[in-house]
């Protein structure tokens, strides 16, 4: 990180002439007949993936106005990263979401619609109100959808204010979350993980970590005597770890151990019955186990939007099934992915972002050029995890859950420990960069701020 982020908001275009002749391979072999309009580049979803990334491109000074089109069906974008810390009563959840047209730069133009259909022999996308669009090169970027109706129950609790149920995963409940936290003065709290993949892996217990230390602080729970306490907290969870990556999970199972958390592992949070009883699968066929709860808080099962999964760009998995090095998809070489909705093999955060955007970037004006990709994204994720009020175990890792520590690398720090300078950069740097130049198109992530 060397210098002070930028101030101006976005740059002037300098206006460049349309070079359509360039086109990749695919988009110039199949000719548009019924398109009502035309851009260079189109990205599919305006979250931080497709901010960051439609901003970058025109930030390349290589696109005229409307050049570049962005499809979102949303009014509102949130800082989703901020919601644990809703949970943890730090912060209001009003204050991370901002307008999605207001972000979108006026350059760029906005399809304020969802996505119907994908045609890319034809190097078309239809719009939930039918009109269609063409393009020469394609960001499929609309991240993941939650799936609340995977735990029997669990949308009826969500949504009874009265229930000992929530979660930190949607912007209806976020703030739940901690009336629920503060209203438990004794009894068995339960915070659940599903199998699969879901956003931000370390989220389901950072909550955990913050609800375990308000109860010690307001006296309720006694990490050194968890017997004898009024309140008794087990993580159930339905991977056999805490955490993907050996070395951060090592850690985070000695914390669990130290604060006497009682490991709930391969239980798979299925149903939610009588307002206070938790039904978990196990896995291999076992027997269902239930397990009475006066606090729980659960992480329903996540994956790919239908219009994603049910289209010619999903692997099997429902993902767009890209390069791993270069986000690049693997039959349609004029479409790429990153983030949520991508193939890449990685955990996903926002932090994976900011190092897939600029390969997805760079490699995407190089092929508008007839040229091969060049950059290679390693796999770079983090999951800043708060254990505590007060500090964060900043993991950094990259393809193969091998570590990839930037304050290790810069200053010899070990980042599995947990640390009050990491807390801060969760709780205030992070949600700044994010909103000042994440989402212009101006921050690297590690690498710092970008030109
Ligand atoms: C990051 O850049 C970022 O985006 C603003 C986050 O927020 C969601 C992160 O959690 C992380 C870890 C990064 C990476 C940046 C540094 C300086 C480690």
């Amino acid at each position: 990180m060397a210098c002070a982020p930028s101030a101006r908001p976005f740059i002037a275009l300098a206006a460049v002439p349309a070079r359509r002749g360039l086109a990749s391979v695919a988009a110039a072999a199949a000719p548009v007949t019924s398109a009502t309009s035309n851009h260079k580049v189109v990205l599919v979803g305006a979250g931080t993936a497709g901010l960051s990334i439609g901003h970058q491109l025109l930030r390349s000074g290589k696109f005229a106005q409307d050049d570049i089109a962005i499809v979102d069906p949303a009014t509102w974008h949130h800082y989703q990263p901020g919601w644990t810390l809703v949970g943890g009563g730090l912060k209001n959840k009003e204050e991370l979401q901002s307008r999605l047209d207001e972000m979108i730069d006026p350059n760029i133009k906005f399809y304020n619609d969802s996505v119907g259909k994908f045609a890319p022999e034809q190097n078309v996308v239809t719009l939930g109100n039918g009109d269609k669009i063409s393009y020469e090169q394609l960001v499929v970027v609309p991240g993941v959808h939650i799936d609340y109706s995977s735990i029997r129950g669990l949308p009826e609790a969500l949504a009874d204010r009265n229930s000992l149920v929530s979660t930190i995963y949607s912007y209806d409940h976020c703030d739940k979350v901690f009336r629920t936290i503060e209203a438990l003065q004794k009894g068995t709290a339960i915070f659940t993980q599903p199998a699969g993949v879901i956003k931000c892996a370390g989220a389901p217990q950072k909550i955990m970590w913050l609800a375990l230390d308000h109860w010690k602080q307001t006296g309720v729970y006694d990490p050194t005597n968890p017997s004898a306490s009024p309140v008794k907290v087990a993580f159930a969870t339905g991977l056999p770890v805490m955490f993907g990556v050996p070395k951060y999970s090592a850690k985070l199972d000695a914390l669990r151990q130290e604060r006497g958390v009682e490991g709930l592992f391969e239980r798979d949070l299925v149903s939610i019955d009588n307002g206070n009883t938790a039904t978990f699968a196990r896995p291999n066929g076992q027997e269902k186990v239930t397990r009475k709860f006066d606090f729980l808080h659960a992480v329903p099962k996540m994956g790919p939007h239908a219009f994603v999964k049910s289209s010619p760009l999903a692997n099997a998995a429902g993902y767009v099934d890209v390069d791993d090095a270069t986000t690049r998809h693997k039959k349609y070489a004029n479409i790429w992915s990153a983030g949520d909705a991508s193939s890449l093999p990685t955990s996903k955060t926002a932090a994976a972002i900011t190092a897939e955007a600029p390969v997805l970037v760079g490699n995407l004006l190089n092929a508008m050029e007839g040229k091969a990709p060049q950059e290679q994204y390693d796999g770079y994720t983090s999951c800043p995890l708060l254990t505590e009020y007060g500090k964060v175990m900043l993991a950094e890792f990259k393809y193969g859950g091998v570590p990839k520590e930037t304050f290790n690398d810069w200053f010899g720090i070990d980042q599995a420990e947990p640390r009050r300078a990491f807390y801060h950069l969760k709780k205030d740097f992070f949600p700044w960069v994010y909103r000042n130049n994440m989402v212009k198109g101006t921050w690297g992530g590690p690498k710092g701020w970008l030109n």
